[in-house]
């Protein structure tokens, strides 16, 4: 074909399989109502794209999947954690309801961990492997989904996580032997999809895609000169293959031009490019590819704004340059599509200027075909196209609301001093003789469990079913619940359980001026399970204060300290669509001066502790090392901004979800918050030695309750925990507090749970 996507969301345009599965999960359909729905989602998504003019062979993909892209790899490959192996049929496979306990768990089987997948909001689940690992090829799903689109007249890409990419991303399971690194099974991984290959020719593909991001990304335990071996021995061996579609080796989410020399010799047939987070390759690289089909993804996968033609079909025309003649060059997207949603022009409730100039995967496959008749015919074969792009960003960047005098304004006063707060060691005293907790005081992260109630109320409100006055006393009655309900427990530091907030940064998102929200962007964070990002696309002010209301409600209810509930610029940025207009930089400071000013209006409010979340500062960490000090500036910088306004009697505190040492320890040191909360029972504790050696200046809250999981922890267990942290640590400077927040639990684990985490702080406290 001229043009292709790389992927297109798979969750169906009204988000048919989420509800079709979690209707199965809850026993409500059987498995026929599942495969059948899943059938009519693939054939939607054919139909679209033909519809959109994706008609050429190889145009289209086949890239659906039940749950997740790295689990179908296990299923094909029949790769299970040795805790699952009951779970196998005979000849190795897996049948659907063991494919969900791989990903969901059952009983006292953990599903498999689930992880980000690169630097998106998409999570992954992480294969186990070790040296007994059984490797065959033994799922038929993709095949079978390659003959269903044939028989139904379309003869699609194959889409599969390549074997370098696979095996990276894995980890060495509980039962492997010291010093094992998945990578050393690449041998019976490639002897897989070797098979695995050959099924796909026989069922009619012609080409499959192999997606490699693992080889845009710096993140790796294993060195570069084995992935780089690797890399040659899976594409060498793949490529001699005879009996198999045309392999397109897909180098998404950065750039993989190192590996270009690499590939370049093999007898694979394409190499797709990631030229939107990555740079077009240097003229000497591309031009080892000739004879290959070369897939230029100029369109982003990433974000939902229009497509810059003319940047597009620059980088186009060096690539062309560069390539010798009789190489094919495609027009793609840098990515899969799974990371935005459908269809813009549902979006009618969207102001139309903002709508103009947003593009979400539909309109992505439409910009593609521009650029490949651009290509192909020459610019005045796409002239109006041409002027209707630029016009739009014209009127994009003269927009009133999309830079303003004032905001930039004061972003550019912001000093050095406007980050920095007194010394940790002269306002600690002051913070601690306001508050006067008792040793190792206890707290909860922030959220309560959104109730069927707390849920139903807000849909009728949003549907005008349910007064303002009406909504905000059900929110006050929810608030009123929870204050008593920790006061009983004993809890020192309350929270108000945010029962007014749809999502911790939508919520921000919708008080803010510069976001506009959508009605159906839903895009699949993992499993069933979809956000809906909010768009930022101009600068930000905070017309009026957001969450004053509610924590000073909650604090009048009771004589504890009430701590305010915050989500950090990078989070929001994180999980929102992004501006491609502007520096990064620049609009998490805008945020940070949002929050700021928050922070201030709690402070007249009586709110003397206030925590700033940013579990996802781990997310945004680029890719490339090189890219890493840049990015550790702005975000630590925002945080301060956000931050550097609280006054000595004010404690910060923040909470991250991920326990990675590097992570915990650099944000102690670098975000200068009084207290941190992280994620630690999962992982029993083990970062306390490093975090102990490496010495901690300010407080800590290691998790002692996993909230991940509907088990309600014992006193005992939780005691444990909390005496290794304060074995290590010291009781000086540590909290106790669960892993993460409870919105996602029911009370009937919530409080045995937290009235155990209670008990288990008292009984440590009588020990010190
Ligand atoms: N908010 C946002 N992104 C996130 C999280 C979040 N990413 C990471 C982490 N938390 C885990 N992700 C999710 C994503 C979705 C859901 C739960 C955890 C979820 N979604 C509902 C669903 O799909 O049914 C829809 C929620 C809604 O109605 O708004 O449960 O907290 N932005
Ligand atoms: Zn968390």
């Amino acid at each position: 074909p001229q043009a292709t996507i790389l992927g297109y969301p798979r969750i169906g345009a009204n988000r048919e399989l989420k509800r079709a599965l979690e209707s199965y999960w809850a026993g409500k359909s059987d498995q026929a109502a599942l495969e059948t729905a899943a059938q009519e989602v693939r054939q939607q998504t054919r139909d679209r794209l033909a519809e959109l003019g994706l008609t050429a062979p190889s145009a289209q993909i086949a890239d659906f999947t039940y749950y997740d892209q790295m689990l179908e790899v296990s299923a094909a490959l029949g790769v299970v954690p040795p805790r699952f192996q009951d779970l196998l049929a005979e000849d190795g496979s897996l049948d659907l309801d063991a494919y969900f306990t791989l990903a969901r768990g059952k009983g006292d089987l953990a599903a498999q961990e689930m992880t980000k997948w690169f630097d998106s909001n998409y999570h992954y689940l992480v294969p186990e492997i070790d040296e007994n690992t059984k490797i065959d090829y033994v799922g038929k799903n993709l095949a079978n989904q390659v003959r269903e689109a044939v028989a139904a007249g379309v003869t699609p890409r194959p889409v599969v996580v390549g074997p370098v990419t696979y095996l990276l991303l894995a980890k060495a399971s509980d039962d492997a032997k010291e010093g094992f690194s998945p990578l050393d099974r690449l041998g019976d991984v490639l002897h897989a999809y070797g098979h695995l290959l050959m099924d796909l020719q026989a069922a009619g593909a012609q080409w499959v895609q192999l997606d490699e991001p693992a080889l845009a990304s710096d993140t790796w335990e294993v060195d570069g000169y084995a992935i780089a071996q690797a890399v040659k021995e899976a594409y060498s061996w793949l490529g001699a293959i005879v009996e198999r579609p045309q392999i397109l080796v897909a180098g998404t989410y950065g750039s993989i031009e190192e590996y270009l020399p690499i590939l370049a010799p093999t007898f694979i047939e394409g190499v797709a490019l990631d030229l939107v987070a990555g740079e077009v390759p240097a003229a000497e690289a591309l031009a080892e590819l000739g004879g290959k089909t070369v897939v230029a993804g100029v369109v982003s996968g990433r974000n939902i704004w229009r497509t810059n033609l003319d940047v597009a079909a620059e980088k186009l025309a060096q690539v062309k340059a560069a390539l010798p003649e009789n190489t094919p060059l495609v027009v793609a997207t840098s990515t899969s599509l799974q990371h935005v949603p459908h269809n813009v022009e549902r979006e009618t409730a969207l102001d139309e200027q903002l709508r103009s100039w947003l593009a979400f995967a539909d309109q992505k496959v439409g910009e593609v075909q521009v650029l490949a008749r651009l290509l192909a015919e020459g610019e005045d074969a796409v002239q109006a196209e041409l002027e209707l792009d630029r016009r739009l960003r014209e009127e994009r960047a003269n927009h009133p609301g999309v830079k303003r005098a004032e905001v930039r304004e004061r972003v550019a006063q912001v000093s050095d001093a406007d980050r920095t707060r007194t010394p940790y060691e002269e306002r600690e005293p002051v913070a601690s003789a306001k508050l006067g907790l008792p040793p190792l005081p206890t707290t909860t992260i922030g959220s309560f469990p959104q109730t069927k109630e707390i849920r139903a109320a807000r849909a009728a409100h949003r549907a005008g079913k349910l007064s303002d006055a009406d909504y905000q006393q059900a929110m006050k009655d929810e608030i009123a619940h929870v204050v008593k309900l920790q006061e009983e427990l004993g809890l020192d530091v309350l929270v108000h359980g945010e029962a007014e907030r749809n999502d911790m940064v939508q919520y921000f998102a919708e008080l803010l001026e510069g976001f506009s929200a959508t009605q159906h962007g839903w895009v699949q964070s993992y499993g069933s399970r979809c956000t809906r990002p909010s768009i930022l696309w101009g600068d930000i002010t905070r017309p009026a204060p957001m969450t004053t209301e509610w924590s000073a409600y909650a604090a009048s209810l009771t004589d504890k300290p009430m701590k305010g509930m915050l989500t950090g610029p990078v989070t929001i940025m994180a999980w929102s669509f992004v501006r491609d207009d502007e520096e990064k930089g620049q609009v998490a400071d805008q945020l940070g001066l949002a929050l700021r000013d928050e922070i201030a209006d709690l402070e007249e409010a009586g709110i003397n502790v206030v925590q700033v979340d940013e579990p996802a500062i781990r997310e945004l960490l680029p890719l490339r090392a090189a890219d890493r000090p840049a990015y550790l500036k702005w975000s630590v910088d925002s945080f301060r901004l956000a931050t550097g306004g609280a006054s000595d009697e004010t404690q910060i505190h923040t909470h991250l979800c991920y326990s990675e040492f590097n992570v915990v320890v650099d944000a102690i040191d670098h975000l200068d918050a009084d207290v941190t909360s992280i994620e630690a029972s999962r992982s029993r504790m083990d970062i306390l030695p490093a975090v102990a050696e490496h010495g901690f200046g300010r407080q800590l809250g290691p998790g002692i309750y996993d909230i991940h999981s509907p088990r309600i922890p014992s006193v005992e267990e939780q005691t444990t925990l909390l005496q290794a942290a304060v074995d290590a640590l010291g009781a000086k400077a540590l909290w106790v507090n669960p892993d993460c927040g409870l919105k996602t639990r029911g009370y009937a684990e919530v409080e045995p749970a937290l009235a155990n985490m209670v008990a288990a702080a008292k009984a440590v406290r009588e020990t010190l």
